[in-house]
């Protein structure tokens, strides 16, 4: 028995390095992290990409593409993660009945091989002797929500209590809890009937204002406990700190619970995923933001800064340990659903974008990362119509709406030429937008019938790949 696992123990270790060696020599690996907040695009991006990497008449920007002899789907590398449901995904968009997918909101990844002619004079040369090289592209569609929870490492429960508590405060999706937590001597000896309460109080709170709109509904995993649900490490909430902490107290408890968290869920997430990551794509649903309002584009503004603290390794401990130099050297940062807009538009969309990031993006440059920003359909719903509007041409675009599946025309309002329009009454805390009116109908994914060759239609994607792969693709 013994003998046997040892063995068995080392004859893999030997398979291991071998394929890891054998991988890295001749199939390079190129993991490409997608992630936003929740129903930023993730889920229609990855679907949309891998179909139109898939079949690639659709991607005339994608530099690469020309070289790319076969793209085929393989067994994702790492057995205990689930698979990104690829193929339910794409039936939902692209069957009879066109829908959009299920929200997913958890971890999932995907592998794409490449097959792929060296590029220019010498991998021509080099391909002239050794023949097209394989890739491999492994995807990982992530919450951006967990990468918020890494600033909770930094913090201890009180520090995080004090902030949460006076930052949810004045929200009133948080009535409910600030009561019960305000009510609570966590001085007193623990009642698990009570701390389960209050963890279950504060996650309905986490619910409701996801669902209005805030993006800062951390920690990330009571959204999604998925097999955490109910085990302690999700059984915690922020209170007031008592004067007295004695052991065994509601305070204690709910600190090493706090510590469980940190431990037992975000360190492994960074550790075992974050880290292994080498590009990078956030997306950002911008236009959703600015329909809802001043306070959601600013909560935005706010949420975006802390989640890209995560690429910029240097400030905290724990990551820069863990990534030992290595980082994510390209970061794409993409407005999504910018099929709600004429493409006259699109420019505009890209610099609020860019002016979204600024600040986080001056502050270090992501550590040299390169980093672009882009207005893009991951999966294009409506087709673009110039209207004469008591003699003036209005842009619109037409498609399918979603409740009632009629064809309607809309007009999202003019973005304006100067982001800081929208960033500025957004930062003073402005109830609504004063001279603008921008609205958003939601529409259903159009019917297809998809040439042989070709992806479903996008708005850039073909740009995206292009900045996030050619080069890796030598
Ligand atoms: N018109 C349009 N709508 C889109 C597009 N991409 C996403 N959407 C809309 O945004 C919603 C959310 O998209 P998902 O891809 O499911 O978003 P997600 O980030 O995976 O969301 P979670 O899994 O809930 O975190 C969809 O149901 C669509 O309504 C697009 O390219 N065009
Ligand atoms: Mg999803």
């Amino acid at each position: 028995m013994v003998l046997g696992g040892i063995t068995d123990g080392l004859s893999r270790g030997v398979e291991s390095a071998m394929s890891g060696v054998s991988e890295a020599l001749f199939e390079p690996v190129i993991r490409l992290g997608v992630t936003g907040l929740s129903r930023a695009g993730k889920t229609v991006f990855i679907t949309s990409l891998v179909a139109n990497l898939l079949d690639r008449g659709r991607m005339p920007q994608f530099g690469a593409a020309p070289r790319i002899e076969a793209a085929f789907l393989q067994p994702q590398p790492d057995d205990t993660l689930p698979r990104f449901d690829y193929e339910t995904h794409l039936a939902a968009l692209t069957g009879a009945t066109p829908h959009w997918p299920d929200s997913t909101r958890a971890i999932s990844e995907l592998r794409l091989s490449l097959r792929v002619q060296p590029s220019g004079f010498f991998g021509g040369l080099i391909g002239g002797l050794t023949g097209p090289r394989t890739f491999h592209l492994d995807i990982i569609d992530y919450p951006g929500e967990w990468l918020l929870d890494l600033a909770l490492l930094d913090k201890t429960y009180a520090d995080w209590s004090e902030s949460t508590l006076a930052r949810v405060a004045q929200r009133s999706e948080a009535a409910d809890f600030m009561a019960r937590a305000r009510a609570e001597d966590a001085g007193l000896k623990l009642d698990e009937p009570c701390a389960q309460a209050l963890a279950a109080s504060f996650t309905t709170y986490l619910q409701a204002a996801r669902a209005a709109g805030w993006s800062d509904c951390t920690p990330g995993r009571f959204l999604l406990p998925g097999d955490l649900a109910g085990s302690p490490v999700l059984t915690f909430a922020p209170l007031p700190k008592p004067n007295q902490t004695p052991r065994g107290s509601l305070w204690r408890e709910m600190d090493r619970r706090f510590e469980a968290y940190k431990a037992r869920v975000v360190r492994p997430f960074f550790r075992d995923h974050f880290a292994r990551i080498d590009r990078q794509v956030v997306l950002m649903d911008v236009l959703g933001a600015i329909h809802a309002g001043p306070t959601a584009l600013e909560d935005m503004r706010r949420t975006m800064a802390e989640i890209l603290g995560a690429f910029r390794p240097g400030q905290n401990r724990f990551l820069s340990t863990l990534l030992l130099g290595k980082r994510v050297d390209k970061i794409l940062f993409a407005a999504t659903k910018a099929d709600h807009l004429h493409h006259s538009q699109h420019p505009r969309l890209t610099a609020i974008t860019e002016a979204l990031l600024r600040e986080a993006r001056d502050r270090a440059a992501f550590a040299g990362a390169e980093t672009r920003a882009m207005s893009l359909a991951a999966l294009r719903a409506t087709i673009e119509e110039t209207r004469d509007h008591g003699g003036e041409t209005l842009d619109l675009v037409r498609g399918t709406l979603l409740g009632t599946g009629k064809q309607a025309a809309m007009f999202a309002g003019l973005l304006p030429e100067d982001p800081n329009h929208l960033l500025g009454p957004a930062r003073k805390g402005e109830a609504r937008w004063l001279d603008a009116d921008y609205s958003i109908m939601s529409f259903a994914p159009a019917r297809l019938t998809l040439r042989p060759g070709d992806g479903p239609p996008h708005i850039r994607l073909d740009r995206a790949a292009d900045f996030l792969l050619t080069d890796r693709l030598g």
